[in-house]
């Protein structure tokens, strides 16, 4: 049976990333961070299927006693302060966990078993930020826009450099944004979807939003998390953007959700100056061409279904919690 650890199971990618190695046999092993209040909701439907060990990725003895005690073969870095706008009220605890992190991840299979652990980097499409090419794919330069973007590009060389420089079996994902009814609420889609149903339901009034215009290649967390398993299974590792290929803006994004529930979205949202972001990314279209390739992989969930199915979502758990 093969043993696989995820860095970050408690988030949207680490819960569906679980379900997939559980149907595919694996024994999984998560790791979290120390909290005086558990955030397990993501995986608490896994409860008895997966074992968890404390550890965090600002401490690198925690990460060397995990991976010693596991002897994964398999590691997946999924842990990261993800969230864009905080990056900037927080650069240098962006810096630590989200690139500083990795390394610590690296240098523990490298001291435990670097030829026998396979590792995955959550690399972003946050990475291309102010876009030298259109579509942009694996050879596209990096000039990223927030510290988060920064951060993810010092990330996405040392998994390239420790794969360089010790033959180790290192690959990083390029993934576009990926979105599901777990998705953290802070992000734009699922912002939209749960005000949607609140609106709806007559929870709320309105919907406070920053930059309309921004257009972003949006696909559906549990097609993706099937694309980073299939990076670690192949004989080279290998770094693959991993897109739909489609791009919309916010207000295309917006349009559909109100539409879903049959209202006006200009009705409802308000534009708001300090949801503005001091440096922005306007476009971004990824070209999955390689992973299509190489990986035979391709999204089965495109825009049209992945907003709906959000909204529906979000109006089943609040009538859910009426009851
Ligand atoms: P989430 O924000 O939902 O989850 C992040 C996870 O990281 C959580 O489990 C969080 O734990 C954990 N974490 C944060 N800091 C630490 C730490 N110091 N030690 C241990 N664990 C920590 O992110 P997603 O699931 O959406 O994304 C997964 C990864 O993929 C991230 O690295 C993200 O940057 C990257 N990514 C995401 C994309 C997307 O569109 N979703 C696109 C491209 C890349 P806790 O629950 O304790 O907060
Ligand atoms: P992003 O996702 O920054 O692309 O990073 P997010 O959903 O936060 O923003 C997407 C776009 O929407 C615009 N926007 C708003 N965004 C938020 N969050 N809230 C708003 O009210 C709002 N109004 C407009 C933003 O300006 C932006 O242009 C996500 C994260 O998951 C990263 O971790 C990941 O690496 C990238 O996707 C790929």
């Amino acid at each position: 049976m093969k043993k696989a650890i995820i860095t970050g199971i408690t988030g949207q990618d680490g819960s569906y990333l679980a379900e997939w190695l559980l149907h595919h046999g694996y024994d999984v092993h998560g790791i979290v961070r120390r909290s005086s209040t558990e955030n397990f909701e993501r995986i608490a439907h896994l409860e008895g299927r997966i074992t968890l060990h404390q550890a965090d990725l600002l401490d690198q003895l925690s990460i060397i006693d995990v991976v010693r005690t596991v002897r994964p073969d398999e590691v997946y870095n999924l842990a990261a302060m993800s969230f864009v706008p905080t990056s900037w009220s927080q650069p240098v605890l962006t810096g630590e966990f989200t690139a500083m992190g990795v390394t610590r991840v690296l240098e523990a299979i490298r001291l435990l078993d670097r030829h026998g652990i396979r590792f995955y980097q959550a690399s972003s499409s946050e990475m291309f930020g102010k876009v030298q090419e259109t579509p942009q794919r694996e050879t596209t330069p990096f000039y990223p826009r927030s510290p988060y973007g920064v951060a993810k590009v010092y990330g996405h060389w040392i998994t390239v450099n420790y794969r360089e420089s010790y033959g180790m079996y290192c690959t990083s994902g390029i993934l576009f944004n990926h979105e599901s009814p777990r998705r953290g609420r802070e992000f734009v889609t699922r912002k939209v979807t749960d005000a949607v149903a609140r609106i709806k339901l007559g929870l709320a009034q309105e919907l406070r939003l920053g930059n309309l215009d921004a257009k972003r290649d949006w696909g559906f967390a549990g097609d993706y998390v099937k694309a980073m398993w299939l990076m670690l299974q192949q004989d080279n590792a290998e770094d693959y953007v991993i897109a739909t290929g489609e791009t919309h803006s916010v207000r295309d994004l917006v349009g559909l959700a109100f539409a879903t529930v049959d209202l006006d979205w200009q009705k409802y949202v308000v534009q708001d100056p300090a949801l503005i972001r001091p440096a922005e990314v306007d476009l971004l279209v990824g070209d999955p061409g390689k992973a299509r390739r190489l990986l035979n992989w391709k999204p089965e969930v495109g825009f049209a279904e992945l907003v709906p199915m959000m909204v529906k979502a979000d109006l089943d758990r609040l009538q859910n919690m009426r009851r």
